[in-house]
């Protein structure tokens, strides 16, 4: 999987830096991924800048020992020889530097499980197979050498495994997911729970209180296979959350029985309608998703749309029935 890849690194001077970039709005995967990855260019001898336009989420912190997540610029950007995309495959998911890139003569390759990579890329690693990037980054190191992994690279490929798998519950989960995340318990030296409550428990009032007044927004559709909830502005002056508070929520009309795949709208106003789509059936969200100008995997994907809200819901719900008559055909 990583034989070009390999080669191309080993071909490379000593002194070559290298700009590793998460996309952006950044997840456990994409931040595990790209500390995963600064770290073994760093073991490697390599110089490494991590870069992301968004701030790492707080109960991500933590992650950042002997690399620290910054904003690109100009000059940082200018002096590397080399960038790596982690768990994304189109530059637009990469912030400013899809503009910054035009034109520019720095080799790209990106790392990444989504479906249909740009093809634009040196070098592309695209494996849909995997449950994660982190998953990917393991088998480089697996193909490099594997005892390079330390406490610190364990916890951050463990913490974006679990975080992209549900907790190893969802369907891309392989018998291999499952070997690696005992290997980084085993290489780690560490308990589940240690970085399993940075993750997750670190709920404010403020989410809770949202997530209870969403819950009441719960609609269904389709003989109840389709589920749509909502959060609005209101609803986020209210109880003086976020957007990012709503990370999750979608889980919950995702779990009522019956229910084939759900979405989440977070309503802005006037600047549209993001949206969280999410699959427990064969209804490939990536699909419906592509019809509001977004993507993602089969499970789980977003999207947007201009609004307003009663719209938004009327047309996307219509695209997810129309699928799942072609299913039941
Ligand atoms: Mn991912």
């Amino acid at each position: 999987m990583f034989k070009e890849f390999l080669n191309k690194i080993n071909s490379l001077s000593p002194s070559s830096r290298i700009g590793v970039f998460s996309h952006i709005r950044p997840d456990g995967d994409c931040i595990g991924s790209q500390i995963a990855l600064c770290r073994w260019l760093q073991l490697k001898g390599f110089e490494v800048n991590a870069f992301n336009d968004d701030d790492v989420p707080e109960n991500l912190e933590w992650m950042q020992k002997n690399v620290t997540i910054e904003k690109p610029d100009q000059g940082k950007l200018e002096s590397c020889d080399l960038f790596i995309l982690v768990d994304g495959n189109a530059t637009h998911r990469y912030g400013s530097f899809e503009e910054w890139f035009k034109g520019k003569n720095q080799p790209v390759w990106v790392i990444d499980h989504h479906p249909d990579p740009e093809p634009i890329f040196e070098i592309t690693i695209s494996e849909t197979g995997a449950s994660s990037t982190c998953e990917l980054i393991y088998e480089l190191y697996a193909q490099d050498n594997v005892s390079l992994i330390d406490p610190e690279i364990a916890k951050a490929l463990y913490t974006g495994i679990i975080t992209d798998t549900g907790s190893l519950q969802f369907e891309s989960v392989t018998p291999r997911t499952v070997e690696i995340t005992a290997d980084l318990l085993r290489k780690g030296n560490f308990k589940p729970n240690e970085v399993i409550e940075r993750i997750f428990s670190n709920k404010t009032i403020e989410q809770m209180q949202l997530l209870s007044a969403s819950l009441e927004t719960i609609r269904l559709f389709n003989n109840n296979q389709i589920a749509v909830m909502y959060v609005t502005k209101e609803m986020l002056n209210k109880s003086e959350a976020t957007f990012s508070d709503c990370d999750g929520f979608v889980n919950y009309p995702l779990s009522i029985g019956g229910v084939k795949a759900a979405i989440l709208m977070k309503d802005s106003g006037s600047e549209g309608i993001r949206m969280s789509l999410r699959s427990r059936s064969e209804l490939d969200v990536n699909v419906w998703a592509r019809n509001f100008g977004g993507g993602g995997h089969k499970k789980a994907a977003g999207a947007w749309h201009s609004g307003p809200l009663e719209n938004a819901i009327k047309e996307v719900v219509a695209v997810g029935v129309n699928q799942l008559k072609d299913i039941d055909k």
